[in-house]
């Protein structure tokens, strides 16, 4: 295969209702989407997670588009390409830049299982055709109001509850949330707001017989967190501080977490992706699928990913309704009862919405092979 065509686009949309985290909070999504063409006129998608500013992880936007422009493009383009586990190998020498390498790579896994007249989800290895999703709850100021939100998801059928907490919104919340909802699967996620002189604070949390706790201390720790979970009841998940199949392996060895977040984003691509999920089925490590509030784009690849057998926990990877008054996606993706349908269309399974797709394109590239 030889990817002869790529094109870069820069997008706008705004989401329906702010998304607030312990780092800040998002209403306008600005990012990239990449259109792979090979010699046989096949296109594919990747979507690159990366926020407008830098709180989530080092990454931007405006970081992406360099990295993709000035040296992940060059490194692919009319380049004889079997399968997409060697753009993991030529991309190695780039340290890190983890989103701008899979938005890249997403796309040549999408026209390469297309090309190969297979389902994403097949080609990555997959194994079911639905799966268990859960949502991610933004901070709301008043515990009530919260609460209402709770319930109204509940309603829609998700199957775990994920809520973000920081100090001040958290052991009273939590119990709260707890108390109103007795049996249902809940867990909190920090984002890096604790550290470990908080533990007789964490501790608290114990109490409410979370799934677990995601990501509670530093964004690049793994030290910290094996000497909280050691006096943890309630399981770690790391999120932040996994960028691949070696921190995975030392975040396990130490005890550092009992649960692992794949974002595919963060860990460089798909191939990355499913090295994590291989290793952690491995070593009894249950992982789910992270979100990033992604488009549809990013979003059918979470899908076609969370089909892997190790993928146990319901994910973060909600129907579009959740983030979007229209997706870019056709159809959008539906969770009906906490459930997502595989599509069994090729590739990533859905088609492009283009009147969606023009409307929220502000910008521009194309990159052809000579
Ligand atoms: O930590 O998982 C996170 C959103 C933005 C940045 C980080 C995170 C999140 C979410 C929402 O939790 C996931 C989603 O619904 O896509
Ligand atoms: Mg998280």
């Amino acid at each position: 295969m030889r990817i002869k065509e790529v094109q870069i686009r820069k997008m706008k949309m705004t989401m329906k209702s702010p998304f607030t985290t312990s780092f800040g909070s998002f209403l306008d999504k600005d990012f990239l989407l990449l259109e792979v063409k090979d010699e046989l006129g096949n296109t594919g998608w990747g979507e690159s997670v990366a926020f407008s500013a830098p709180w989530y992880n080092e990454e931007t936007m405006e970081t992406n588009l360099h990295m993709i422009r000035d040296f992940l493009i060059p490194l692919v383009v009319d380049r004889e390409i079997n399968h997409p586990d060697e753009v993991n190998e030529l991309f190695k020498p780039i340290r890190k830049n983890n989103m701008a390498k899979s938005a890249v790579e997403g796309a040549i896994w999408d026209v390469y299982a297309k090309r190969n007249k297979q389902t994403l989800s097949k080609a990555l290895g997959g194994t079911k055709d639905q799966i268990d999703v859960g949502i991610s709850i933004g901070i709301h100021e008043k515990t009530e109001d919260l609460v209402k939100t709770v319930r109204g998801f509940l309603d829609e059928g998700y199957k775990r509850i994920k809520v973000k907490i920081k100090p001040g919104f958290d052991v009273e919340v939590m119990r709260e949330l707890r108390k109103q909802f007795p049996d249902v699967p809940l867990m909190a996620d920090a984002n890096s707001a604790y550290r470990l002189s908080d533990i007789e604070l964490l501790k608290k949390l114990d109490e409410f017989d979370l799934m677990m706790i995601e990501q509670p201390l530093a964004s690049d720790d793994i030290i910290d967190h094996a000497q909280l979970q050691a006096e943890l009841t309630t399981p770690i998940c790391l999120d932040e501080s996994i960028h691949s199949l070696e921190d995975t392996r030392k975040a396990v060895e130490l005890g550092s977490a009992k649960v692992i977040n794949i974002k595919i984003g963060r860990v460089g691509g798909l191939t990355e992706a499913i090295k994590i999920h291989d290793y952690c089925m491995e070593k009894d490590i249950p992982v789910w699928c992270g979100g990033m509030l992604e488009s549809g784009i990013g979003r059918a690849h979470n899908i076609a990913l969370t089909t892997l057998p190790n993928f146990i926990l319901p994910g973060d990877t909600a129907g579009s309704s959740r983030y979007w008054e229209e997706d870019l996606i056709s159809p959008e993706v539906v969770a009906e009862n906490g459930v997502i349908t595989v599509p069994n269309r090729y590739g990533i399974g859905y088609d492009i919405n283009w009147d969606a797709m023009e409307r929220y394109t502000v910008d521009r590239w194309t990159y052809k092979a000579e």
